[in-house]
């Protein structure tokens, strides 16, 4: 298959804007036009400074490979919603991709199936990629309902969206328990998953579970990254910690390569 590989970086409510310039003196040094697709999504109020560097970095293939991407976005397309960000209004700062679903919007916001698959709607609406973010807790792990939970998850995308709906899109495999606790998924654990994944996409649409970037995110660090990243249907990482460190977040990308 001709998936190009993804490394996405969640930088999560961290960071500033020092963190943009030394990511792109990294850049700079480190990647070469042989690279996977990088995505950077720090806090809202840093996409300019991540467009500002990226605008002034020297790579030359700049443009095909870093791309922009936000950590959240509303379901409204305008209106009276303090405090919230439209799809629009991402896109105008130069957001391709936004992550929707991730399990601290879920735990922590109150985001439901219901919310998140509204999210996904709105993103496609304007032509932003969503990365969905889906996993299941340790309790349901245990009790043999990892494939259950992961399946409802795509399935209310599914109905909200139609048949179409992971067309442009990629999906982000994060096991609750590996999320920032340093105890990531094993590789045959992702991969099992992953493979669930693709095959239920590949039953909506041979095209679209051929072509869906499924990335995997759970404490992936510079010395787990390259047995996860082999894996057939891993095609990439959601990066959180890592994403804040320039020179391991770079060996990252380069493993996935
Ligand atoms: C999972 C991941 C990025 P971390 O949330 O979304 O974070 O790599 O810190 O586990």
């Amino acid at each position: 298959t001709q998936r190009r590989p993804m490394v996405a970086g969640n930088w999560k409510m961290n960071g500033d804007a020092k963190l943009a310039k030394a990511l792109f003196v990294e850049f700079n040094t480190t990647l070469s036009g042989h690279s996977p697709e990088v995505v950077l999504c720090p806090p809202a109020t840093y996409l300019e400074s991540v467009k500002h560097e990226f605008e002034q970095s020297a790579l030359s293939f700049k443009q095909s490979v870093i791309k922009l991407g936000a950590q959240s976005v509303s379901e409204h397309d305008v209106g009276a919603y303090t405090g919230e960000i439209s799809a629009s209004m991402l896109k105008d700062l130069g957001c391709q991709y936004v992550i929707i679903g991730h399990s601290e919007r879920r735990s922590l916001y109150g985001e439901t199936s219901h919310t998140i698959a509204e999210k996904f709607a709105a993103a496609k609406k304007q032509n932003l990629t969503p990365i969905l973010c889906i996993g299941e807790s340790s309790s349901e792990r245990e009790a043999n309902k990892t494939f259950k939970v992961i399946g409802d998850e795509l399935n209310t995308i599914i109905e909200r969206n139609g048949i179409n709906a992971f067309d442009n899109a990629v999906i982000a495999y994060e096991p609750l328990w590996a999320i920032g606790s340093g105890n990531s998924a094993t590789p045959e654990q992702a991969q099992e998953v992953h493979a669930f994944i693709r095959k239920r996409l590949l039953e909506v649409s041979p095209l679209v579970g051929e072509n869906i970037r499924i990335l995997y995110g759970g404490s992936v660090t510079p010395s787990n990254a390259a047995d996860l990243f082999a894996q057939p249907d891993v095609d990439g990482g959601l990066i959180g910690g890592v994403s804040l460190k320039p020179t391991d977040f770079l060996s990252l990308c380069t493993i996935a390569m």
